[in-house]
This record gives C-alpha cells, structure tokens and sequence, in this order.
C-alpha cells in the first residue's frame, strides 16, 4: 500500500487533485497523510475539507495551528472571513468530528525498515520519540475530555520552554505549540514563536539543527514555507514548499521516499 505524505495544502484544492492526478492516486490503495495545514490562505479550503471527508477511509492527518484554529473557531462558534466557506457550510459539524479526532504526530515504516515520524513543525530535540508519543496522547485526551478548556486556553506563546513539571491547560498550550508552531528554539529548548528567521548571532537556530541524524530515522513536516523544503539534513525533509506562497505542493512517498511536486497555479 503506498503512502504519499503531503506538505501544507492551505485550501490550494485544485494543486492538490493535480497531485493526486500525478501519483496515481487509488482511494482503494493509497494512503494520504497530510503533514497539516490543509486550510487557510489559499482559496479553496472548504473543497479540500470536502475532499477529506469523501475519502476519509485513506487519508489520515496531523494537525496543523490552521486546522486547529479552525476547530477552535467551529467550537467557540467564531466568524473568519477567509474560513467563512467552512463556518457557513451545513458540513460545519462534520468537518470538526473529523478533525478533533487527528493527532499531533504519526508514524510509519516503509518494507525497507526506514521509519517516519511526521507531524507538523516536527518534533524538538529535547524529546525523544516515547515522549512524543505520549504528549500527543495527553493533547488527545485533554481534547477529547475538555475541548472547551483546551481550546480557551490554547492562546499564547508561553511557558515558551518545556517542562515536565507543567500542569493543567498550560502544558498541553506547550504541546501544541511545539508541534504545531516551532520552528526557532535554543540548545536548552526554549522556543521563539514571534520571528521566523534564525539571525547568526542568536542563540536560536532551526529546530532541527539540534536533531542527531540516526540511520533510518526520517522526520517529516510542513509549516515553514520559506525554507522551501530544503532543512541541508538528509533525515529531515520539510514538505511545504509553499504552494500557497506560489511555490509547490510537494509530497514524498514514503515507500521509496521519492518527492513529487506541482508547481502552485
Ligand atoms: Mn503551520
């Protein structure tokens, strides 16, 4: 069963069934996993949610800050203008049972024995897989259990360092931040959620400089657009190439990690 992982769509519906186009896609078949963001900005987010759901038996997501503000918005019964397609639709409620269900994080292996971790902003240096396997479990069950407390409470950029000791709304706001909305952090693990370029001299650097290369070992993510995919490490490959940004919608299968792209219309 080939699965094809695909960096942020962000409503680009129609590059996306170009890609689908290209790869063949068989909902009997393939899987797709969606490296998150599938809405917002571009211009047709309620068609890829509509999408989505028809062929919800092969597609699995990890949730982007997009797709989260979204089901904030729907749970909170919020306007947006750019996400009014969705808010407005008589799917409304469909699109959030299908969404408040997805993870933080997935994983798989291909039969050469590689192994994929994907998840949005990817995953800090400062844990290790069983940790993240278990945070992602603890945001499951705090949203599962309280969405309204997770989603009052999500807002911020602090505690803006990981601790084991956080308690309560604040701890899964640091789960989700980090897996979600990372992308500068320091050797000790303090993220800087404001600026989205590493200057030389600062003490924060791209997450995943701080990530070992283990043999085998593959993270996937998406959400920084202006890297443009390109991390210079060979296990960590970002997939939005900022199709909505007019660069590319890009994909890697992750049976024989080859990459596909669409150049954005
Ligand atoms: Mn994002």
């Amino acid at each position: 069963m080939p699965s094809y992982v695909i960096g942020d769509v962000q409503g680009c519906f129609d590059e996306l069934m170009l890609l689908l186009e290209k790869i063949n896609f068989n909902s009997k078949n393939d899987e797709l996993i969606f490296a998150g963001d599938l809405i917002n900005r571009g211009p047709k987010s309620l068609e890829v949610l509509e999408f989505c759901l028809k062929n919800k038996k092969s597609i699995e997501v990890v949730l982007g800050n997009h797709d989260i503000y979204l089901l904030y918005l729907i749970h909170q019964n919020k306007k947006n203008f750019q996400l009014a397609p969705i808010l407005e639709s008589k799917n409304k409620k469909k699109f959030f049972n299908w969404l408040i269900e997805k993870p933080l994080m997935i994983e798989r292996k291909n039969n050469k024995n590689e192994k994929f971790v994907i998840s949005h902003a990817g995953i800090p240096h400062i844990w290790d897989i069983e940790d993240a396997r278990r945070l992602n479990k603890e945001y499951l069950n705090a949203i599962k259990n309280n969405p309204g407390g997770v989603f009052r409470n999500m807002w911020g950029d602090h505690p803006d360092l990981w601790s084991e000791n956080l308690k309560g709304f604040s701890r899964i706001r640091v789960i989700i931040n980090y897996f979600t909305r990372m992308r500068l952090i320091t050797q000790k693990g303090k993220v800087d959620l404001k600026t989205k370029i590493s200057s030389r001299s600062s003490k924060y650097k791209p997450w995943f400089e701080f990530v070992k290369n283990e043999k085998d070992k593959y993270q996937l993510f998406g959400h920084w657009a202006a890297l443009k995919g390109k991390t210079k490490k060979r296990n960590i490959i970002g997939l939005d190439a900022g199709c909505v940004w007019g660069g590319h919608l890009k994909a890697i299968r992750i049976n024989d990690r080859k990459i596909f792209k669409i150049k954005s219309l």
